[in-house]
């Protein structure tokens, strides 16, 4: 049966959310004095103009910056547990509107419904996580060489921090960096993707209803929006010392060099290239789904997707058999309705580098088993529904080495020990997230041990996406090094001093060095 969970339409979540079809401001209160071109917001749904939002000219920019100056000075200044409290008051009210914003998620870019969900439930998530972590900013204590001296580290805020964000999570990543950098006693300044620019609209509105009800300055919380001239203003900015940018590894080459010429912090979440390998001892039942939602979930436009299957030549045919047999199950349309499991790519562009790409690997010598192809007619209106598709290729080709963000999945295979497919797995730009299945203890801890997998994550039975918010999320090479969410990411969002104190009459020197006057 075809039903849509949430009880209400489209009109009604953007009323609930307060997210107008023409937004002026550049962020609610600090608003009315955008002048700049406007962006249109299109739903890869239905095709539909859903809003229109006015971009960030350099006047409102700095106008907003001075806002978030202004905030930051109020702000750092209340103990951290008080500012988790108002974390908290914000997790609630996402909670709140839990069914809003994921409907929101999924009309906007195109998810399903479940994933828009379960992409606000992260937001409550890291909220939760960051409420605890109010009350344990800590640093270490040492034992200074010298008699009657005392030393111990502490963290400071930075400031203000910058936050740029990608379409394809267009409110929980920002929530991942705003829930810590609020407690940490920064504000932010958020430039969401210029292809989902409602649902930042409606996050900030949630963010300044929690300020506002607690006397707190909005600047706290700061929207700007437009494409990567305005994402400029930020990096140049020398007021911002730490940018967090997530989105394409050219993108993030750009951000990385503006940042560091001016010596400013950069937390990068860049692309990946993320595999799956299947080894003789795996059991296939569960790798069979892992490596579908991986695939094709988010209609394969996560940076976590799954784009490699490694396989054992021994289960390779079985492997391939049901995997293939497992996309004839796959409904694919409106990702309001919950029969579907993929909804549309984000826009037409992205259609045509998923055509390119299964162009391409047929060229260099791939075979597809699992037939591509943009749907036609009705439901699929918007031109932005792909078919899952599956290619047999080679670990070398160019095409399986780049990242393409759509749901095209390459069967490699690999044969004797699993040293071999961890080569493979290892040999690409790319290095965010991998997975092994294996029931085979020495070849999960090879694959974890310091020889094995070179990702920021690796995991062992579950596919390469879905990571829970308490780990440290992020990946190396390409990928950009950075680590956002949970464990000890806090620490980039905030400054660290060494301090010394002297409680005796006398002033000896480090390294026994004398200088007497
Ligand atoms: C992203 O694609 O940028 O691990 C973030 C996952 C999600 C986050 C993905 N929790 O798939």
């Amino acid at each position: 049966m075809s039903t849509i969970s949430a009880n209400f339409g489209i009109e009604k979540t953007l009323n609930l959310l307060g997210v107008k079809h023409i937004n002026e401001g550049t962020s609610t209160g600090l608003n009315n004095f955008s002048s700049g071109d406007v962006l249109e917001s299109y739903s890869p749904v239905d095709g539909k103009l859903i809003g229109k939002v006015a971009t960030t000219t350099k006047e409102d920019y700095e106008k907003v910056m001075d806002a978030a100056t202004k905030a930051f000075k109020t702000w750092r200044l209340m103990p951290a547990p008080q500012r988790g409290e108002i974390v908290r008051q914000f997790g609630d009210k996402l909670r709140e509107k839990k069914e809003a914003l994921g409907k929101l998620v999924s009309y906007e870019m195109g998810k399903s419904y479940q994933e828009g969900l379960g992409e606000v439930q992260e937001m409550i998530d890291i909220c939760d996580f960051a409420v605890g972590l109010s009350r344990q900013l800590h640093g270490l204590t040492m034992h200074s060489e010298r008699p009657g001296h005392r030393m111990y580290e502490q963290y400071h805020p930075l400031g203000v921090v910058g936050i740029i964000s990608a379409f394809n999570f267009p409110v929980a990543v920002w929530a991942w960096n705003t829930a810590l950098a609020w407690v940490c006693g920064d504000v932010t300044v958020w430039k969401p993707s210029e292809k989902a620019p409602l649902c930042g609209i409606a996050c900030q509105n949630i963010a300044a209803e929690v300020f506002k009800t607690n006397n707190l300055p909005e600047g706290i919380s700061c929207l700007i929006n437009g494409d990567s001239k305005v994402g400029e203003f930020m990096t140049k900015d020398t007021q911002i010392p730490l940018i967090s940018a997530t989105g394409s590894t050219r993108m993030g080459k750009m951000v990385a060099q503006a940042v560091a010429g001016r010596l400013g912090k950069s937390l990068l979440e860049l692309g990946g290239n993320n595999a799956i390998i299947i080894t003789p001892d795996a059991d296939i039942k569960m790798t069979v789904i892992g490596a579908v939602f991986g695939a094709v979930g988010t209609c394969g436009q996560r940076c976590t997707s799954t784009r490699r299957l490694i396989i054992h030549e021994s289960i390779y045919d079985k492997v391939k058999t049901a995997v293939t047999d497992a996309y004839k199950q796959l409904r694919i349309g409106n990702p309001l309705d919950e029969k579907n499991h993929v909804g549309p790519l984000i826009d037409t562009d992205a259609v045509k580098m998923y055509e390119n790409a299964l162009i391409k690997v047929v060229e260099e010598g791939g075979n597809i088993i699992v037939e591509g192809g943009v749907l036609r007619g009705a439901g699929y209106e918007s031109g932005c529904y792909v078919k899952p598709a599956i290619a047999e290729a080679k670990p070398e080709f160019k095409i399986v080495q780049h990242e393409t963000f759509a749901p095209v999945l390459y069967l490699l295979k690999y044969s004797g020990d699993v040293e071999n497919a961890i080569e493979i797995q290892n040999n690409v730009a790319q290095g965010l997230s991998s997975a092994i299945m294996t029931n085979n203890l020495r070849e999960a801890e090879r694959f974890l041990s310091v020889s094995g997998s070179d990702c920021g994550i690796a995991n062992v039975n579950i596919g390469t996406s879905g990571a829970e918010i308490g780990g440290a999320f992020g990946g190396e090479k390409e990928t950009g090094g950075g680590r956002e969410s949970g464990s000890d990411a806090w620490k980039v969002y905030m400054r660290r001093q060494t301090n010394t104190i002297n409680y005796t009459t006398e002033l000896p020197l480090a390294q026994g060095i004398k200088f007497d006057l």
